[in-house]
């Protein structure tokens, strides 16, 4: 089945359908029963990483797809734990996969941590803190050039960031040594936390930006938003869809999550909002109070006082 998405051109030329299956928390079977599901539906773009414990059994949704690999978009993600050794995660991620290639390959955080041996995804110091990598020793702009070399393996097509913020994506364009410019950054965006200065800072760099958790993570409080649910009322269409497209509509890529079929098949459905509803949604926040983040670790970087 062949959809109607929309695509993107990246800063590598290459295009990037603007609706892709969201896989975080989906593991254990769920990983390949979406991945099969979304093929089915018609999405050509899967958003993979190494924490989501999924990379196996989502290449082997793909592979099984018989849907020839350069119809499709994929994306895996170095973890926190793994930035010191760049071509080793790489290459177990891609044999994870089973696949040739990778279309995107981000840095999951712009934060180093130890790999201490006590935990493989947060490792803790005796006090209970992070066990951050002190950034003297080693830091996200040593795994960004890194990457950076992972491009001449014809392996990785594309190289982005993920949950960096304005000062960390300048820091990361002023260093010598950077030679390419991200194509993509992934953070989380939704109508309850627009970002849209660094939406617009990384659009004006030629960064094309993603969308995690746009239905608002855990709860998915954005489908029970007033606003969204009387414009989804008018549009005769489900929340999310009005979500979804009004990511659409602001020319960013958007990432649902979803483990069942009829949702994953439904988040499809785009309508090309009006810039007046797009407008009422960009404003949802400050009827709230002001943006909110809900996926916010301690050991993230922080978006705003
Ligand atoms: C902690 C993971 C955020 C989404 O990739």
């Amino acid at each position: 089945m062949s959809a109607n998405i929309p695509t993107i051109k990246l800063n590598t030329g290459a295009l990037i359908p603007q609706v892709g299956l969201g896989t975080w928390q989906s593991a254990d079977g769920d990983g390949y029963k979406s991945t099969v599901e979304a093929l089915k539906a018609g999405y050509t773009h899967i958003d993979s990483a190494m924490f989501y414990r999924n990379e196996a059994e989502v290449g082997k949704a793909i592979r099984e797809s018989g849907i020839p690999r350069e119809k499709l978009f994929i994306t895996t993600k170095i973890w926190p734990t793994d930035l010191q050794y760049v071509e080793e995660t790489f290459n177990k991620s891609i044999e994870l996969l089973g696949l040739d290639y990778v279309d995107l390959y981000l840095m999951h955080w712009p934060v180093a941590m130890n790999h201490n041996g006590n935990d493989r995804w947060y490792p803790t110091r005796p006090d209970g803190s992070i066990d951050i990598v002190d950034p003297k020793e080693w830091s996200y702009l040593d795994t960004y050039k890194e990457m950076q070399k992972l491009l001449k393996t014809g392996k990785v097509k594309a190289i982005g960031i993920s949950n960096f913020n304005k000062e960390r994506i300048e820091k990361l364009l002023a260093d010598p040594e950077v030679t390419v410019v991200p194509a993509v950054e992934q953070i989380e965006l939704h109508p309850l936390l627009p970002q849209q200065e660094l939406v617009d800072y990384c659009h004006s760099k030629g960064i094309a930006v993603e969308a995690y958790s746009p239905l608002g993570s855990t709860g998915a409080p954005i489908l029970s938003n007033e606003t969204i649910v009387k414009i989804a009322k008018k549009r005769g269409v489900n929340p999310a869809v009005i979500a979804i497209s009004w990511a659409v509509w602001r020319k960013t890529i958007v990432l649902p999550k979803s483990t069942h079929a009829e949702r994953i098949k439904a988040n499809l459905q785009l309508v090309e909002l009006t810039d007046e509803e797009g407008k009422e949604i960009d404003n949802i926040h400050k009827l709230l109070g002001g943006p909110k983040r809900l996926v916010d670790p301690k050991w993230g970087i922080k978006l705003f006082d």
